[in-house]
């Protein structure tokens, strides 16, 4: 999406170059230039029109200072509003409860839940940690035995009860093992829910109850585009979503869902799927 968006803004400023002081008129051509890659980035429009509309306002105050060029300053501006909106803090995943701390995986079918689990258990580890996963999906077997593959694959302990025991006590009774073997962080795989799903929504509400976790984590897939702010809300709503990984980075998603998510939910994004592979993990 920045990559795009710089491509765009390229031309705009070619000509505003040997300025010395920018007009309205140029002002408004390098937003027009910022609203169009934005939306070509799949930004919601009303996100993207607040942003354009805050950046005019101090664009049009610039003072150009010595050493920077209009284009430079107005480079500098788009730069520091994106942060601003993106979130220039709280991007790291925090754990400020007592040990066990709790890392809740939540979101649609398919986001990429079970295999973040255990990308998240890898990078911990490898931090020193010693994570326990748990297979809190009863609906599907299949979910179970994907994260005990997954498990053995990485050598990272994981903890089921199968598919008869309610999820939220799942969880309850891994804190107790972990607890009992020494695991100092707890990472909860749910089933992936469609949003309509009333039922399964109280579910991960009432495991949230269950658990207090230290990070509820909202998996989206890049690729939802608009949807994702629609599935934001609706989890954010039941329970207190502390970060969003975005999946499936590596495909060719336009990434205008993250900004839009963040613009209006605030919930800032920790974490990009870059892989399907166990390391394929970046913090934001
Ligand atoms: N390319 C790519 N594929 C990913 C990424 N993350 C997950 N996947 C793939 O997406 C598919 C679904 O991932 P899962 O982790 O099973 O998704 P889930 O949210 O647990 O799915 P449910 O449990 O059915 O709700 C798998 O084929 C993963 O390999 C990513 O960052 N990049
Ligand atoms: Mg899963």
């Amino acid at each position: 999406m920045f990559e795009s968006l710089s491509e765009r803004l390229q031309g705009t400023f070619e000509s505003m170059r040997g300025k010395s002081r920018l007009t309205p008129e140029d002002v408004d051509a390098a937003l027009a230039e910022v609203r169009s890659a934005l939306i070509a980035a799949d930004v919601n429009f009303r996100v993207v029109r607040d942003f354009t509309g805050k950046l005019r306002e101090r664009a049009l105050e610039l003072e150009v200072g010595a050493g920077l060029t209009p284009a430079q300053k107005v480079v500098q501006l788009v730069h520091d509003e994106l942060v601003e909106l993106l979130g220039s803090t709280a991007t790291q995943l925090e754990f400020k409860g007592p040990e066990p701390h709790v890392i809740l995986m939540v979101g649609l079918q398919g986001a990429g839940k079970t295999t973040t689990a255990g990308k998240l258990g890898l990078l911990l580890r490898r931090q020193r940690h010693k994570p326990l996963l748990v297979a809190a999906d009863i609906y599907r077997p299949a979910a179970i035995e994907q994260l005990q593959t997954l498990g053995s694959q990485l050598d990272i302990p994981v903890f089921s009860e199968g598919t008869a025991v309610k999820p939220e006590e799942i969880c309850v009774h891994a804190l107790d093992r972990a607890r009992r073997d020494g695991n100092d962080i707890v990472i909860m795989d749910t089933a992936g829910r469609l949003q309509i799903d009333e039922e399964r929504m109280e579910e991960v509400r009432r495991i949230y109850q269950h658990v207090h976790p230290d990070e509820t984590l909202l998996v989206v897939d890049a690729m939802t585009g608009q949807e994702g702010v629609k599935v934001a809300q609706e989890f954010h709503k039941r329970v207190a979503v502390t970060g969003m990984v975005f999946t499936r980075m590596d495909s060719d998603a336009r990434g205008g869902a993250a900004l839009s998510i963040r613009a209006v939910t605030g919930i800032p994004v920790k974490v990009l799927g870059t892989s399907e592979r166990p390391d394929g993990l970046e913090p934001f």
